[in-house]
């Protein structure tokens, strides 16, 4: 299992001189356009899951890494949810990349009772079940997102998630520049991002296997933190939140009112 432990920043103008003086090395840059998708009444992102499509694959984030293992307790909304101050700035989700996996933990999250329910719900169950009896078992729908659209890569097409009534409810493209940068415990990776709706933001990341190195990865985040002289003040908001608190506000007071954003 891949667990994500990171923290989002906003950049001073410095940002890359303090990196470098760091000794962070520039693996990098790539434009690439996100997609990401959920059933009409959002019973994805209201259980934190987020699907998304990304240079034609797949990856599912979802909020249960850090209580995995249960040698940790994993905060709210995928929080680092640990003590120390820093702590409640990481985020915690664990990435889903295996197509079949992927596509078990959605078909698991549209058919349970987790999600927001309400006036859709009906309807949506009822295209879920459609969606899973016209695909029968999931060996079959991989085989026809491999068929259903010429040229891409085998299940890199949308045919199974139109089949479980998924949209998608945000798109949009990312400039990014990524480094590397040795800290204490291991090595993170700093991405600062540009989106083209407007927002800036960067990322120290830390990927890990095993879910009992979630505090070394916070402990390694929260050090390059303070090297950088960020702020141990509010939580920055990722692309997500910004793009869906200024195009889908609905949505997005949702997801405050359940404590995922
Ligand atoms: C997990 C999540 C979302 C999915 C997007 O995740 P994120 O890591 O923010 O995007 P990005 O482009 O940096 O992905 P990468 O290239 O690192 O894979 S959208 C909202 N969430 C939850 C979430 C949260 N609750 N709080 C914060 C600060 N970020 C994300």
């Amino acid at each position: 299992m891949n667990v994500e432990v990171e923290r989002k920043f906003l950049c001073s103008p410095d940002i890359q001189t303090k990196l470098s003086d760091l000794g962070a090395v520039s693996v990098g840059e790539m434009l690439f356009s996100d997609q990401y998708f959920d059933s009409p009444d959002w019973r994805l992102t209201l259980g934190n899951m987020w699907l998304r499509r990304r240079r034609d694959c797949w990856e599912l984030k979802c909020s249960d890494a850090g209580s995995e293992g249960g040698e940790r307790k994993g905060g709210g909304g995928g929080g680092g949810g640990g003590d120390r101050e820093g702590d409640r700035q990481c985020t915690c989700y664990r990435e889903i990349t295996e197509l079949h996996e992927i596509m078990a933990r959605v078909r698991e999250q549209l058919s349970g009772r987790e999600g927001a329910g309400g006036k859709a719900g009906e309807t949506q169950e009822a295209r879920v079940a459609k969606g899973i009896k016209e695909s029968k078992v999931y060996g079959e729908m991989e085989g026809e997102t491999g068929a259903e659209e010429e040229g891409e890569n085998e299940g890199s097409g949308v045919a199974w998630v139109r089949a479980l009534g998924l949209q998608p409810f945000a798109e949009f493209i990312t400039q990014r520049h990524s480094y590397r940068l040795e800290g204490p415990g291991g090595v993170a990776r700093v991405d600062l991002d540009s989106a083209d709706f407007g927002y800036c933001v960067g990322e120290i990341e830390v990927m890990t296997s095993n879910p009992g190195n979630i505090d070394v990865a916070l402990n390694t985040i929260n050090t390059i933190a303070l090297l950088l002289g960020l702020s141990t003040g509010k939580k920055v908001p990722g692309k997500m939140e910004v793009y869906l608190q200024r195009f889908h506000p609905e949505h997005y007071q949702r997801l405050l009112a359940k404590h995922i954003l």
